[in-house]
């Protein structure tokens, strides 16, 4: 099987693009006197910081990967760390722990802005003053309301801050939570399997299957990703889907593992379907409205929904704008009839045709998969 570019374990499928790192004022307001921009080896560390935000086996859900480094007065590394996972010890803490006694009058230099909450850990802003530092270097400032606020408090502090170093660079490493801190919603991929004439059914209903094997088990290894699958009541009543994430042998991931299993809509549903099953938790929502359904999944902490389908489901979250990415399977062959891969979108002239921009075309066995991503004003002027 063909592994994609920018498809490697840390790195995230859907995106080259760094999101919006957050309010510019937050950036600007954290700037204090007299040290007008990071050193080189302030830039050195941040970027070994990004690093160790990677460490591979670091769940990307529900908290963001975050690194830092502790520097000396002469530049010199005392100490590192980096987040674990919901309910470790924050990137900044785990970084001071290992500087110990040295972490006083240093720089510690981290991918996210330090958080100002006491949630599952107490706040490291305060962490921060507590172990006496001179000075701090962010990236990303913190999109998420909850938490921001820190390079404010270290600053009244006494402490130095400079944040928005390498900025693009951070986001894009927890690009879904990034954006979903921003938007109050999930990132929403869409992956459909298709023929070159765009149909994703036979006439008489089967679809099993128009993808090959290879592609099949792409669509498990990019579905882990995800923290929801979601589905329409009619894919349920049509196919009967599992929507779990398999290997290639079949074997289902751990139940706490596997993504949520939303299906939406209000038709009635077989209760032995076989999304009901004990593999993954399954929820309901009985709403026609994207909108809705993605801003319900917000609040149940959902970052990336992975739209699988039917057509009537992804006709609605196209007409509403809610497709942020399409990974497209393509096979080589036709049906001439059949189901299409997506419903009526309302479009009725050239002029209202939805366009996306093509990230990647990658063979997958004897597929082939488009990676699209939602048109932005600069790559709609690009041509
Ligand atoms: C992390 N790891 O290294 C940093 C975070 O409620 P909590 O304790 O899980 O805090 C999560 C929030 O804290 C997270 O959304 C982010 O805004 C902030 N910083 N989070 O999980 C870290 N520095
Ligand atoms: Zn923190």
């Amino acid at each position: 099987m063909t592994t994609p570019a920018g498809a490697g374990p840390g790195r995230p499928f859907t995106g080259r693009r760094a999101p919006n790192t957050g309010p510019r004022e937050s950036r600007d307001q954290t700037r204090t006197k007299g040290f007008e921009v990071a050193s080189n080896s302030e830039i050195l560390a941040l970027s070994h910081a990004l690093t160790i935000a990677r460490t591979p086996g670091v769940p990307a859900r529900p908290n963001p990967r975050v690194g830092a480094v502790v520097l000396d007065d002469v530049g010199a590394v005392v100490g590192v760390g980096y987040h674990r996972g919901a309910g470790s010890a924050h990137a900044e803490v785990d970084a001071l722990v290992s500087a110990g006694d040295r972490a006083r009058g240093a720089t510690v230099v981290v991918s996210l802005e330090p958080c100002n909450h006491t949630g599952r850990t107490p706040p490291c802003a305060q962490a921060l003053i507590d172990a006496g530092v001179r000075r701090v270097v962010f990236a990303q400032g913190d999109p998420n309301p909850v938490a921001a606020g820190g390079a404010a408090t270290l600053a009244a502090a006494g402490i130095e801050v400079e944040g928005g170093v390498l900025a693009d660079e951070a986001a894009l490493i927890n690009e879904e939570w990034t954006f979903a801190m921003q938007e109050r919603r999930p990132f929403v991929t869409w992956k459909l399997a298709t023929t070159l004439d765009g149909r994703s059914a036979a006439a008489d209903g089967t679809s099993q299957w128009i993808t090959g094997p290879a592609a099949r088990a792409d669509v498990h290894r990019l579905r882990a990703r995800c923290d929801a699958v979601l589905v329409g009541t009619g894919t349920i009543a049509a196919d009967d889907p599992r929507l779990t994430v398999r290997d290639p042998d079949d074997v289902p991931l751990a139940r706490d593992e596997q993504p949520l299993r939303v299906v939406m809509g209000t038709r009635d549903l077989d209760s032995q379907a076989k999304v009901f099953d004990d593999t993954a938790d399954t929820t309901v929502l009985a709403t026609h409205d994207p909108k809705h359904a993605l801003s319900t999944l917000f609040t149940r902490h959902r970052q990336h929904v992975w739209l699988e389908g039917g057509p009537t489901l992804a006709a609605a979250f196209l007409r509403d704008g809610l497709v942020d990415a399409v990974v497209a399977y393509v096979a080589p062959a036709f049906l001439g009839a059949g189901r299409h891969a997506v419903a009526d979108l309302g479009v009725t002239s050239i002029d209202e045709i939805r366009r996306f921009e093509l990230v990647e075309a990658t063979r997958v066995g004897g597929d082939v998969r488009l990676i699209l991503r939602r048109e932005t004003a600069m790559t709609r002027g690009a041509g």
